[in-house]
């Protein structure tokens, strides 16, 4: 079966996660992702957060399945011939190194254009044009400078980061969509263009209900969903809202049987307005259902805290996947709360392909997380990520470069 991006060759000068994220997609989409790295060392994640000695990181491996790996040293002359060969053989170039480090090896937008017009530039930066623009950024500072991590954690704590990577595989999800618009907008004008996905923009792209709510806050003085309502003061700023629902159902983490000594004994649930009668009826409080303190949406909203104390009592009598099953018969929503533990063990993720388990030569069998979005005509097989310069010689061949030549480029250590 043929894939979505077939015949698309990607020029992948990415390292660290964002932009691996990015081009690891289009691979998956059937692209022929071919990664540049210097020689020697590589993308320096191979080496980092290592849990076999000598062998690529599971950080490495996680991010850039189904690619090739060509070692080249751009800063060479001969290096920089490389590259320009394959700018000129690829359709995309996607690349996340600091700002100006491209232009510094001589290959500025101008200069890319010019070897291959139809060449689309994907970058990932830590802010777009302004004041930050210059700076060098990682997950954290993004989910920071974006909005999430002061509208995260609770009203009394500090700000808080989250373990979801929305700056960095968030980004590269970003860019990968402008990638794919761009190549399709290029069906008509024959010409490549610049994707430029800040990873500040992206976070507060993410981040929008926090903007809606601060527009909200400074209207109204107040927001009737957030655990500040009732008793609490609202100051100029959308405050942290714990794990109140951020939508108009209100929603929050209880307590499940065994939470004293299981950190993940929780579950979220959901007093969805169309099911509050059910709710009611699961928890032994039918009263609820038409007593005027609780039986209207607006109502209820100065009642949360105590509602959800007395749904916890419930919850607490269950064991969270119990729960779940007795709240999914009368379609009420909640979610347990899955340790990365349960969530490798799940038999419908593994059967999805979502969790996927991957062979590789120097580390063995390890877990990974396969293609999330699936595609009918366009299947995702997750393939071992490359080990350094394994496939330098087999992409040279097939730019045109002699054996002769390649050896005189691996003697003068370019690859
Ligand atoms: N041959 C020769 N040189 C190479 C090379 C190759 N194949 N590949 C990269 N280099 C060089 C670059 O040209 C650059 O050299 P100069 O600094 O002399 O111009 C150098 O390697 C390192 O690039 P860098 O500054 O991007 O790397 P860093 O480790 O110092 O910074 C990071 C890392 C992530 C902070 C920075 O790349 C960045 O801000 N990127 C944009 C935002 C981003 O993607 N962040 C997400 C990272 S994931 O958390």
């Amino acid at each position: 079966m043929s894939k979505a991006l077939e015949g698309y060759r990607i020029l992948d000068f990415t390292h660290v996660q964002s932009g691996p994220t990015c081009t690891q997609l289009l691979a998956w989409f059937g692209a022929d992702v071919i990664k540049v790295e210097r020689a020697g060392e590589g993308d320096a994640t191979r080496g980092q957060l290592r849990d076999i000695p000598d062998v690529d990181s599971l950080y490495f491996t996680m991010l850039n399945h189904n690619k090739r790996s060509i070692t080249v040293d751009t800063k060479k002359p001969k290096g920089r011939e490389v590259l320009e060969t394959l700018i000129k053989h690829c359709d995309v170039l996607v690349e996340n190194f600091a700002p100006g480090a491209l232009d510094r090896m001589g290959f500025t937008w101008e200069r890319i254009h010019e070897l291959n017009p139809r060449m689309v530039v994907a970058s990932v930066k830590g802010f777009g044009p302004g004041k930050y623009q210059d700076c060098k950024v990682y997950e954290n500072v993004a989910q920071c400078a974006g909005g999430s991590a002061s509208t995260s954690g609770f009203d009394d704590g500090p700000p808080m980061v989250t373990g979801a990577q929305i700056g960095d595989s968030g980004t590269g999800l970003h860019l990968a969509l402008g990638i794919l618009a761009a190549l399709l907008q290029r069906h008509n004008s024959g010409r490549g263009q610049k994707v430029l996905a800040p990873m500040q923009d992206a976070v507060l792209n993410l981040c929008r209900v926090k903007l809606r709510d601060q527009q909200r806050l400074e209207r109204t003085g107040t927001m009737h969903e957030y655990p500040q309502y009732p008793d609490g003061t609202f100051g100029e700023a959308v405050p942290r809202a714990g794990n109140a629902s951020g939508g108009g159902q209100p929603g929050s983490i209880l307590k499940c049987k065994g939470w004293e000594t299981d950190p993940n004994a929780y579950i979220y649930f959901i007093t969805q307005a169309a099911v509050w009668p059910a709710v009611c009826k699961v928890i032994g409080e039918e009263g609820w259902i038409t007593d005027e303190a609780y039986a209207t949406p607006a109502a209820r909203l100065l009642h949360l805290k105590p509602i959800f104390a007395r749904i916890e009592k419930w919850t607490m009598t269950k064991h969270k996947l119990e729960a779940m099953e007795i709240l999914n018969a009368y379609d009420i929503p909640c979610g347990p709360i899955l340790s990365m533990k349960e969530i490798a063990e799940d038999a419908s993720l593994r059967e999805s392909g979502t969790i996927v388990e991957v062979d590789h030569p120097t580390r063995g069998r390890y877990l990974t997380v396969g293609n999330p979005i699936k595609m009918s005509d366009s299947p995702t097989q997750v393939k071992r990520s490359p080990l350094l310069g394994e496939h330098t010689v087999e992409v040279l061949a097939q730019l045109g470069y002699s054996q002769s030549q390649i050896e005189a480029l691996r003697e003068e250590r370019v690859i």
